[in-house]
């Protein structure tokens, strides 16, 4: 899928519609859902132009991937919570449900989460 530029966290990105910040790096945001389903829900995005895992390991650098997966690792420890424990998670396509066409990862804590089911 072609990368869609005025998708909602590219306008995120650019600044054009605020967001709850908890982190950021050269190459990553991490910010608060807008509709949490945990306590503690956070999305963490490359700030490149990336739909897909796909699209992700196929074209970013490997700096931009180790930062994305380090920066899922601080957010949790930032959220204090890596010792109750946390999900993450990540919806890519249409099967999936996929809202935002924008590479993200979930990370879900603060509660009892019920059993992964697919
Ligand atoms: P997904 O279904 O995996 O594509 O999840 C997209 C998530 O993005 C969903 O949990 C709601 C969140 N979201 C949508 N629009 C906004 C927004 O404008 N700001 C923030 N912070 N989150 C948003």
């Amino acid at each position: 899928m072609a990368y869609d530029p005025d998708n909602i966290f590219a306008k995120i990105l650019r600044g054009e519609i605020p967001c709850s910040k908890v982190y950021e790096d050269e190459h990553t945001l991490a910010f608060h859902d807008i509709n949490p389903q945990a306590p503690t829900h956070i999305l963490v995005i490359p700030k490149g132009a990336y739909v897909s895992w796909t699209d992700f390991s196929d074209t970013a650098s490997d700096a931009e991937i180790a930062a994305l997966v380090r920066a899922v690792g601080t957010v949790a420890k930032q959220a204090g919570v890596t010792e109750d424990g946390y999900r993450t998670l990540s919806n890519t396509g249409p099967d999936a449900n996929q809202e935002v066409p924008h590479l993200h990862i979930h990370v879900f804590a603060g509660r009892k989460l019920g059993r992964m089911v697919p």
